[in-house]
């Protein structure tokens, strides 16, 4: 039972991403079930649980748009038929559209990203500086001021990184590769979602 994935939240993050990353990384692409993709992005949720009541907020719109994609698959079976289906009611742009949140979503995916990468190359037990760098590099492009404000004074009261593994039930070496995992993994999810917005000229910028 010590193994088992429901204790350990960073394995079961891990694996649903490789199961996606396998998809991802077809040639040519194929279509990523939206429904899969909308799973593996609700298990990252409960880093949010361990970060402290500061992310409230970041979590209610997290898991909000994550619902709202979870709720879409059970009509509209993949990803880029999610997409094609704003294109055609020219709703892509549209606050609360699919898309939309699919963006918002592949950016939380992103941050958590570069949050792992950070980690893996910050010595000492602060999370502060390697959250910040991840939502300076994915996120405060796309914040308002006051948003970006509140997220600044988030950062202070985060938990420590010692802290944070032992509420994900991991030690330093443990969670190293987990962590490596999900870097690892996550990428070709990433750019696999930015591709299906700039193969149909949507961007990726707004
Ligand atoms: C240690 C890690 C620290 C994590 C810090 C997370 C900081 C993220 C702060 C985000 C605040 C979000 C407030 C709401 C923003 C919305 O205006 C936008 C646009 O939504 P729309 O207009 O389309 O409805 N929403 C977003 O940008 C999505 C925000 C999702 C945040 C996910 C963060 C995931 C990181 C998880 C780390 C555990």
């Amino acid at each position: 039972m010590g193994s088992s994935e429901a204790d350990k939240p960073l394995r079961r993050i891990a694996a649903s991403f490789e199961e996606l990353a396998a998809v991802a990384k077809q040639q040519p692409p194929g279509a990523m079930d939206a429904a899969a993709f909308s799973r593996a992005c609700s298990n990252v949720s409960v880093l949010f649980g361990c970060l402290g009541i500061a992310f409230k907020f970041a979590e209610k719109d997290y898991v909000a748009k994550v619902d709202d994609l979870l709720e879409a698959s059970k009509s509209i079976s993949t990803l880029p038929s999610m997409v094609e289906l704003d294109i055609q009611k020219d709703t892509v742009r549209t606050v609360g559209s699919h898309t939309r949140n699919l963006l918002r979503v592949k950016r939380g995916i992103d941050m958590v990203k570069v949050l792992f990468e950070k980690m893996l190359v910050t010595e000492g037990n602060s999370l502060r500086d390697a959250a910040s760098v991840a939502y300076a590099q994915v996120f405060a492009p796309h914040h308002g001021w006051a948003i970006r404000k509140a997220v600044a004074a988030g950062m202070y009261t985060l938990p420590s990184k010692s802290q944070l593994l032992k509420k994900l039930n991991e030690d330093e070496e443990s969670a190293k590769a987990q962590l490596q995992n999900f870097v690892r993994s996550s990428a070709p999810v990433i750019r696999y979602v930015e591709d299906l917005f700039t193969s149909r000229n949507l961007g990726i910028d707004w």
